[in-house]
C-alpha cells in the first residue's frame, strides 16, 4: 500500500466517522447499512443479548408457576406473559442480528456463560406472591430502564423497545393487580406478599447496575446515545416511583433509610449489597447453575427441531429452483 492510498483510507474513515457523529449529536438514528465504529458495534451486541438473553432466561422463574396457578384466569394471565417475554427476546435477538451476529452465536454465549444476563433471574421464586412481586417491581424497575432506550441510537433497538415497552406495562399492571387481591385477602396472603417485597426489593434495585462510579460502560454508552440515563438516576427514578405504589398497596419496602428529601425532591435510599451483586454477576447467585443448565437443556431438546427446519427449507428452496429451471 503506498502512502497516498493509507492517506485516501484515512481520509474516508474521518469522513466516515464525521457522519457518525453528526448523526448522533442530531439524536437521528443509526441504522444497520450505515458505517459505526467497531467499539459502538460491539457494545451494542453485548447490551442488546443480554438484554435478549435476560427476557429468554426471565421467563423460568415465573414459568416455574404455571402449573400451579391457584385459578384458571391466573393461570392464562401467567401464560400469556411468559409468552409475551419469549417474544421479547426473540424481538431483541433479531435487532442483534442486524449487527452481524447470529441467533445461534448468541444462544451459544449464554449457555456457555460468555454472556450475562440480567441477575435479578438468579433468584428463586417461592411463593405465588413473588409473580405478582416480579410483575410489581422486576417490570417496573425494566420499564424504568427500558422508556428510555426507546429512543436509543440504533434504530431496531429502540423500535423493538417500543414494542416490549407496551407489553412490559400490561405485566407490572397485571401484577400489581395480583398483589392489590392478595392484600385484600387472608392474614396469611398479606404476610405473603410482604415476605415477598422484602425478598425482591434489593435485587430489583440492582438490576440498574452498579453505581455510576463503578460503571465502566455507562460513559461511553451515553455519549454514543446507546444509553440514555445513568445507572444511579434510572435507580432513583424507581425508587420514588414505588414508594407510593407500596404505600397504596399496605406493604412495606425494607430499607430503614428510606426517607422523603425535601431539598432534594426525591428519596434517600441505602445502598444493596454490592458484593452480593458481584457475586450473583459472576454465576455464584442462588440459581444461576440451576438457570443455564435448564437453557442447555432446552437447546439441546430443539436440535431436532433446528435440523427439521433446516431440512425443510432446503427442500423448499431445491423444489423453488428446480420449478424456475422448468419455467
Ligand atoms: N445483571 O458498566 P455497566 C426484563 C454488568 S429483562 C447482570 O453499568 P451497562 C424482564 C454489565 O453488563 C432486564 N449484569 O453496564 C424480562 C457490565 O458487564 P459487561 C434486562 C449486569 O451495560 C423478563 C458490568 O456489569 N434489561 O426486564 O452500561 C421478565 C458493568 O455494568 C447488571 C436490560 O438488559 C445486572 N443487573 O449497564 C421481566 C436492559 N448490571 O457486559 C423483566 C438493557 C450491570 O461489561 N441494558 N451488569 O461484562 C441496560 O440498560 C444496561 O446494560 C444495564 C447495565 C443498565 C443493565
Amino acid at each position: 500500500m503506498t502512502a497516498s492510498t493509507t492517506l485516501e483510507g484515512d481520509g474516508a474513515e474521518a469522513a466516515l466517522l464525521e457522519g457518525f457523529e453528526s448523526t448522533i449529536a442530531h439524536n437521528d438514528r443509526i441504522e444497520p447499512r450505515d458505517w459505526m465504529p467497531e467499539g459502538y458495534r460491539k457494545t451494542l451486541v453485548r447490551q442488546i443479548a443480554q438484554h435478549a438473553h435476560s427476557e429468554i432466561i426471565g421467563m423460568q422463574p415465573e414459568g416455574n408457576w404455571i402449573t400451579r396457578a391457584p385459578s384458571l384466569r391466573r393461570k392464562a394471565i401467567l401464560l400469556a406473559k411468559v409468552q409475551d417475554e419469549a417474544g421479547h427476546g426473540l424481538y431483541l435477538y433479531s435487532a442483534c442480528e442486524t449487527l452481524g451476529t447470529s441467533r445461534g452465536e448468541l444462544t451459544e454465549k449464554l449457555i456457555s456463560g460468555a454472556q450475562k444476563y440480567s441477575s435479578i433471574f438468579n433468584y428463586p421464586t417461592l411463593s405465588y406472591a413473588d409473580v405478582g412481586t416480579i410483575g410489581w417491581l422486576v417490570d417496573g424497575a425494566a420499564i424504568c430502564n427500558q422508556v428510555p432506550l426507546c429512543r436509543t441510537s440504533f434504530g431496531p433497538y429502540g423500535r423493538a423497545m417500543i414494542r416490549i415497552c407496551k407489553e412490559e406495562s400490561f405485566h407490572q399492571r397485571q401484577g400489581y393487580e395480583l398483589l392489590m387481591t392478595m392484600m385484600r385477602g387472608t392474614d396469611e396472603q398479606r404476610a405473603m406478599v410482604q415476605e415477598s417485597v422484602d425478598r425482591f426489593w434489593w435485587p430489583a434495585l440492582m438490576m440498574f447496575g452498579p453505581p455510576d462510579a463503578e460503571s465502566p460502560n455507562t460513559a461511553q454508552s451515553m455519549a454514543w446515545g446507546i444509553k440514555r440515563n445513568t445507572n444511579d438516576d434510572l435507580r432513583q427514578r424507581f425508587v420514588d416511583m414505588s414508594v407510593p405504589q407500596a404505600e397504596a398497596l399496605g406493604v412495606t419496602l425494607p430499607d430503614p433509610e428510606l426517607k422523603w428529601n425535601e431539598e432534594r425532591q426525591a428519596h434517600d435510599f441505602g445502598q444493596p449489597d454490592w458484593d452480593e451483586f458481584m457475586a450473583v454477576v459472576r454465576g455464584n447467585g442462588p440459581c444461576n447453575a440451576q438457570r443455564i443448565a435448564h437453557r442447555r437443556a432446552a437447546h439441546e431438546d430443539g436440535a431436532w427441531v433446528r435440523e427439521a427446519a433446516l431440512a425443510f427449507a432446503a427442500r423448499s428452496h431445491d423444489t423453488t429452483t428446480s420449478q424456475e429451471a422448468t419455467r
